[in-house]
């Protein structure tokens, strides 16, 4: 099987057997080291941090979830004792547990999920499982927020790491976002235009915090995911002369300019500076205003790299995700949600040469799933995302046997006030119609 965490075992190997350093083939040896690790060095820094991989530079906001220490038997167990462990206790709850698992999960978790998916894909997976008590979600913070807004009351949504969240969600905070608003409503006022359209609607991508979710459903607003931000944007322009969207402006950027929205009318707002950097005329003249947000592993594709594919392949079809830069997405042969990714793989009929732009265990498991294609990723540096690995199957087998004890640990809940708004943006997106 492969999967990020074999693979960094194998440079480990490697590098042990060759006595010396495999420059540049993973972004960072840390990755080998059990997650646990970093718990504890947070614990003792008492900062936060998203620990190795793709945001590793990134700063984490103080007020980021931390884990606690996971019990020692869990970090000391080999991986066949957890294996044999995380199958007893689904054993025991039987119906009464469903595990979620992300498609940018970790072989060495997927291989106990009930569901694989995007994180709207497994928020509604879920919903087909009305009896379990627990949803056990293999993914980052917002996604299990999303699963606890969508499921009902009694169901608890656990993160089997409180420490996975996700650098880019945490780029946009509801504080910052609010101060913008009002900024922007100094500036445009709150009056709709003779086609009845208001000055500004908040669109909020998936990748952000339940209360970025409810300040959407308040103001007029609505969630996109990757596969409906051009429908969702076409909601919103139907509504509104412009759209705020955050927290990513390569999404952002990316549907906007497939609709046709010059990039002259696509100011960046940087929350760390006045009118996030703007005058006022670029705002009046704008149409769609991008949060300065970005994630880190799709930031590592470049055009060269595109360039290099094709050099080396001749024929080679690139597939990007829409989080990546403009350029990249401009020189790729297509872009969409992981899911498009899955489906475009799935539908060739004849052996191809995929390079994939986007998270690395995603492209791994294609490559096995799909043995007739060549698939890569297009970045040749093993860089998972950082959160993401921070779920392991030791954190799994924890929370699983708690369960199977009565205890329920590290819940997702989302304040009910929070929800109700949140699930009002959601349930615009669910209803949206270009
Ligand atoms: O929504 C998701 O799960 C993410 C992170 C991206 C996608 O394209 O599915």
């Amino acid at each position: 099987m492969s999967s990020v965490n074999t693979a960094i075992q194998l440079i480990t190997r490697e590098q042990a057997e060759q006595g010396a350093t495999a420059k540049g083939s993973t972004c960072s040896p840390a990755l080998a080291k059990g997650p646990w690790d970093y718990d504890l060095a947070e614990a003792l820094a008492g900062i936060p941090a998203y620990g190795p991989g793709a945001s590793s530079a990134d700063v984490a906001p103080a007020a980021t979830p931390r884990q606690g220490q996971l019990p020692e038997a869990y970090k000391l167990a080999s991986d066949a004792e957890l294996g044999e462990r995380i199958l007893a206790a689904k054993a025991a709850l039987g119906d009464r547990a469903v595990i979620l698992g992300h498609f940018y999960q970790r072989d060495e978790v997927i291989q106990y999920a009930n569901f694989v998916g995007d994180s709207f894909q497994l928020a509604n997976a879920a919903l087909t499982r009305p009896d379990a008590e627990a949803i056990v979600f293999c993914g980052v913070h917002f996604m299990a927020e999303t699963a606890d807004i969508l499921s009902a009351p009694e169901q608890a949504v656990i993160l089997p790491n409180l420490a996975a969240g996700c650098s880019m969600a945490d780029m946009a905070d509801a504080d910052s976002v609010a101060e913008c608003w009002e900024q922007l409503e100094e500036i445009f006022g709150t009056e709709p235009d003779a086609e009845g359209r208001v000055p500004v609607l908040p669109v909020t991508y998936m990748n952000s915090s339940a209360a970025l979710k409810a300040f959407c459903g308040e103001h007029g607003g609505i969630v996109c995911t990757s596969s409906n931000a051009r429908t969702v944007l076409e909601w919103a322009f139907q509504r509104a002369q412009r759209v705020l969207f955050f927290p990513d402006q390569h999404l952002g950027r990316n549907t906007a300019k497939a609709l046709g929205v010059p990039l002259e009318q696509m100011p960046m707002w940087n929350p760390r500076r006045d009118l996030g950097g703007n005058d006022a005329q670029a705002l009046l003249d704008s149409r769609v205003i991008l949060w300065h947000g970005f994630c880190s592993v799709h930031k590592r594709f470049n055009v060269g790299q595109i360039e290099k594919a094709r050099k080396d392949f001749p024929g080679v079809q690139v597939i990007v995700h829409p989080e990546c830069p403009m350029e990249v997405v401009d020189a790729a042969d297509s872009a969409g949600s992981t899911d498009f990714i899955k489906k475009a793989i799935a539908a060739a009929t004849e052996p191809t040469t995929f390079a994939i732009g986007t998270e690395i265990n995603m492209v791994n498991r294609l490559a096995a799933e799909y043995p007739q294609h060549t698939i890569f990723c297009l970045d040749p540096v093993i860089c998972p995302c950082s959160t993401m690995y921070r779920i392991h199957p030791g954190y799994l087998a924890w929370v699983l046997e708690e369960l199977v004890a009565g205890r329920v640990v590290n819940r997702i809940t989302v304040a009910e006030s929070v929800q109700d708004h949140a699930r009002t943006a959601l349930e615009r997106m669910l209803a949206a119609r270009p």
